[in-house]
């Protein structure tokens, strides 16, 4: 199956956003592989379906202990994403986080994280809704974020990122598919 065009938009959403330059082929091909096996096309793989990849029993295994993050036995898009891609992604965040930190602190305060709000589209976002963020993840309570801090809120953001922007483009696609 050739890669759609909604697909594209979406992962090209996830880079800019996380100032990665180009669209993982990984992430394209596990795509493409999640909905070939979907056979049933509910947008889950359920055991059976992971089993027709026949990539073994061990990981096959793996899969539903490391990917099904709510354990319904069943594995999302969402949950194979994350799988994959999460820890290719985690190795820009390093790099954004010296990026957003312009005063060279080590830490991201409320103006950067402000920046960063506005810069990911949240627009007229403003110092309250920056310190709320910083809030919810500052486990040290100094009113600023470190890496590890920043690091969470990010792995966060991606999960939301990815049940917003998900479904959208799996619908798309199944529709395109029983339409041709
Ligand atoms: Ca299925
Ligand atoms: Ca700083
Ligand atoms: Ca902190």
């Amino acid at each position: 199956m050739a890669d759609s065009k909604t697909m594209l938009d979406m992962l090209e959403k996830v880079c800019k956003k996380y100032q990665i330059t180009e669209v993982s082929s990984n992430l394209r091909s596990a795509f493409n592989t999640f909905v070939s096996t979907d056979k049933n096309g509910d947008g889950t793989l359920d055991k059976e379906e992971i089993e027709s990849l026949k990539l073994g029993e061990k990981t096959n295994k793996e899969i539903f202990t490391k990917a099904d993050g709510d354990t319904t036995e069943t594995i999302t898009l969402q949950e194979l994403f994350k799988f994959i891609f999460l820890p290719n992604i985690k190795q820009y965040w390093k790099t954004l986080f010296n990026a957003l930190d312009t005063n060279n602190s080590g830490y991201i305060e409320a103006d950067e994280m402000e920046t960063y709000l506005v810069a990911c589209g949240f627009v007229g976002a403003e110092t309250e809704d920056a310190m709320g963020v910083i809030r919810n993840y500052d486990y040290n309570n100094d009113k600023k974020l470190s890496f590890e801090e920043f690091s969470e809120f990010l792995e966060d953001d991606f999960d939301r990122l990815m049940n917003d922007l998900v479904p959208a483009a799996l619908n798309r696609e199944l529709t395109f598919i029983a339409e041709n």
